[in-house]
């Protein structure tokens, strides 16, 4: 294996392991709280970072929501590739597993409330037939950052829910009535204790569902520019008016640095708040619609 392979792997393994000890605390009790209003719920929203629906999945739900009917909403697809985002909607549907994409910061609500309330058609025909216009009870959940409570803000029409781009915003179970025949219930974002390889823990991170420190910033802004320099280099260039993109992942936070005017007081470059910087500008969608992932692979 190449030494600069292992030394990238070894970045990566930090990131898993930071994200490992972030886990507890505020999920383990949510988790609990969640489980208690189970029974009240009917259905399970299961919202997906439209750029990577694959890590934004958490494999706990399958079996914690198996007795519900489910739905997933790729949101952010304003940030996604749309060609990309269209296969993993056809991906789903394969799995007969209801799904729409979704911006909460750009779409319009009416289709996704009637995509709800059609997933659930079979459900409250049982209620028409006997008579009884029944009110659908959802629950929306999700990792953290991938837009829960920007969704109901967007069906409610109003800014009720908190929301924010970090991930833990919401602490706590909080109904949406969103009329008199569909109340949501927002949750908490929640991880799973383990990610199953190191590149999910990366791509977990990129789109702002774990809090990182520092030292993990600049690995994580390694990762993404060198994942870009080979996928969008493009995009690169144009942002950060690069004159080219090479291997060498440090030497282009060097010449971002040098081309937003980011130095330290000897004159040296700043290169945490250059990492700092791609890692904010990429979960902004501030270089472009970019998917990390396709439905067969990364
Ligand atoms: N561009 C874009 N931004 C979005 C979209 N949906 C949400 N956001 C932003 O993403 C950030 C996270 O949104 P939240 O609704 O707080 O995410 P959440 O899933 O509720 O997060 P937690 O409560 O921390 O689990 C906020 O800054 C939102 O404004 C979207 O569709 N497109
Ligand atoms: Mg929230």
């Amino acid at each position: 294996m190449q030494p600069d392979f292992l030394h990238f792997l070894s970045h990566l393994c930090i990131l898993v392991d930071m994200d490992i000890q972030w886990y507890p605390g505020h999920m383990t009790k949510a988790r609990r709280q969640m489980q208690q209003k189970l029974k009240m719920i009917d259905m399970v929203i299961e919202t997906l970072d439209a750029r990577a629906p694959k890590s934004s999945l958490n494999p706990d739900f399958d079996d914690r929501f198996a007795s519900k009917m489910r739905m997933y909403v790729l949101n952010k697809a304003d940030l996604a590739d749309q060609n990309i985002t269209k296969q993993w909607v056809a991906y789903f549907k394969q799995q007969e597993i209801p799904c729409i994409s979704f911006s909460a910061a750009n779409d319009k609500p009416a289709v996704l409330q009637k995509q709800i309330v059609d997933a659930a058609n079979g459900f409250l025909q049982r209620y028409r037939d006997k008579g009884v216009k029944k009110t659908l009870r959802a629950m929306i959940v999700g990792i953290p950052n991938v837009g829960k409570s920007a969704i109901l803000n967007r069906l409610l029409g109003t800014k009720k829910m908190k929301e924010g781009n970090k991930p833990g915003v919401t602490k706590a179970l909080q109904w949406a009535k969103i009329d008199d025949y569909l109340e949501i219930m927002d949750s908490p974002g929640m991880l799973w204790p383990k990610f199953d390889d190191e590149q999910t823990g990366a791509v977990v991170a990129l789109i702002g569902s774990v809090k990182l420190d520092v030292l993990n910033e600049e690995e994580l802004a390694f990762y993404l520019i060198k994942l870009l320099a080979r996928s969008h280099p493009e995009m690169l260039i144009e942002r950060y008016k690069l004159d080219e993109v090479g291997e060498d992942a440090y030497q282009m936070l060097c010449d971002i640095s040098r081309k937003r005017g980011f130095f330290l007081k000897g004159g040296e470059y700043d290169t945490e708040r250059a990492a700092k910087t791609v890692l904010d500008e990429f979960k902004n969608g501030k270089l472009g619609r970019i998917s990390l992932e396709v439905p067969d692979g990364r």
